[in-house]
């Protein structure tokens, strides 16, 4: 019999009439977008499960945390150290929302020119259908694009605390120690809240658990360099995802299960496509839950998406965070320089996305990158051109797709993609 998690969400202040019909979207748009999938792993039965469930028993499983005294931290960033929530008994969550809803709520706050993406996140707090941002003890902005840190000046009014992280724009001396400071004040902040002090065990294995979510998602990335391609692009882009939601050892678990079963695949020459399928990198924005229309319209060309360099990908979770230090200064400094190793569009300059993206598509032995730029994100788009000329420029062929979240260009995007993957296919 089904579990009734109705009078949950109605604890949890949620606008029941508004979830029933995202729930009404969402469920079937899963279906048709990865249960129809051809050849897909058995094992990605665990993620259909936490897809099915993720409004469901996640969200009980965080109540439960909470009763027993932790506390749930909601973030929106790849910035936010997780290692330092672990350490101090929290939960953290991803809050991103990847559809559009109640935009024009949204847009009495917003103007019409900012990304889906904060739009998305507006519309959801205003109408009230993310149990992951009501069950939230806190949540966590950062000063990144202007849309984000303007976004939030406003947003704060809509969630009961708000806690901003001010992150560097360049990768010198004084950002690393701008983020130091910053990262000093979140944990000021979680010790506060948590009533927790953070010592040199606690964070050894906080850094653990995460380190091993993220060599997990290593592994699934080194196995996606195989052709035939053992995993959609899809289904990539779906671990990805749940990455920022599941219980870390439960998600890293079953990462290393459908690597386990990719592995055999790639003995057999077993895929998801024929060998020699024209093969795309995906570089750009962040696409969170429900996201998944690029990648679904590249894969109905027959092309397979064998990575994604972007902050839901690998952009998120590329270098661990070295745990020989002794001290909590220490282990602090080490996570700073893990952080600042990602290649956010906000920082300048950033040479060392492109570099990224070329290595990755190299290992991938990706034939082409499509970068994907959400409308009125100044960063990735302005970003975009210069990573173009550099990638063509070494031979790799490049496509940008400037959309949002609405249906309306699919069609139009479709036929670039088909017309990239015919130059692809030679
Ligand atoms: S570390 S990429 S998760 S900031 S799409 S809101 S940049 S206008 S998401 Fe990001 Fe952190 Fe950077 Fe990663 Fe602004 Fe662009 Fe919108 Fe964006």
């Amino acid at each position: 019999m089904p579990v009734d998690y109705r009078p949950m969400w109605k604890d949890l202040g949620l606008d029941l009439e508004a979830h029933d019909a995202l729930l009404g979207v969402l469920g079937p748009l899963y279906e048709r977008t990865f249960t129809t999938q051809p050849n897909r792993p058995a094992s990605m039965g665990y993620f259909d499960f936490v897809m099915s469930e993720v409004h469901g028993l996640r969200i009980q499983e965080l109540m439960d945390a909470r009763k027993a005294g932790r506390k749930v931290v909601g973030s929106f960033c790849a910035f936010v150290p997780e290692e330092i929530v672990l350490a101090l008994d929290g939960v953290m969550v991803g809050l991103c929302a990847g559809a559009e809803f109640a935009t024009a709520e949204a847009e009495k706050h917003l103007p019409r020119n900012t990304c889906a993406l904060i739009k998305g996140a507006f519309g959801f707090a205003l109408a009230r259908v993310c149990p992951y941002l009501a069950a939230s003890d806190v949540v966590v902005g950062e000063n990144t694009c202007d849309g984000k840190k303007k976004g939030y000046e406003i947003f704060k009014d809509l969630v009961p605390r708000l806690h901003v992280l001010d992150l560097p724009q360049t990768k010198s001396p004084e950002g690393r120690a701008l983020l130091r400071a910053e990262f000093a004040k979140f944990t000021a902040c979680l010790e506060e809240l948590t009533g927790r002090k953070l010592t040199v065990e606690a964070l050894r294995r906080g850094i653990a658990t995460v380190n091993a979510k993220r060599g997990a998602m290593h592994r699934l990335a080194k196995l996606r360099a195989a052709d035939p391609a053992p995993i959609s692009g899809l289904d990539g882009l779906l671990m990805n995802q749940v990455y920022f939601y599941d219980d870390p050892a439960r998600f890293t678990d079953s990462v290393n299960k459908v690597c386990d079963e990719l592995e055999r695949r790639v003995e057999r020459r077993e895929g998801v496509a024929p060998a020699g399928a024209p093969r795309i990198l995906v570089s750009g924005c962040p696409m969170a839950v429900p996201n998944w229309k690029l990648p679904a319209i590249i894969e109905k060309t027959g092309a397979i998406v064998v990575g994604e360099e972007s902050c839901v990908g690998e952009r998120g979770t590329q270098a661990l965070t070295a745990d020989s230090g002794r001290t909590v200064d220490d282990l602090l400094d080490a996570i700073v320089d893990r952080y600042l190793k990602i290649d956010c569009a906000i920082f300048t300059p950033n040479e060392s996305r492109v570099e990224h993206v070329l290595s990755m598509a190299r290992g991938l032995r990706a034939d082409g990158v499509i970068h994907y730029g959400l409308l009125f994100c100044s960063p990735y788009q302005i970003e975009a051109g210069p990573v173009e000329r550099r990638l063509e420029g070494e031979g790799l062929p490049t496509l940008r797709i400037d959309t949002d979240y609405g249906q309306e260009d699919v069609g139009q995007i479709q036929t670039r993609v088909e017309a990239f993957v015919e130059r692809l296919r030679g």
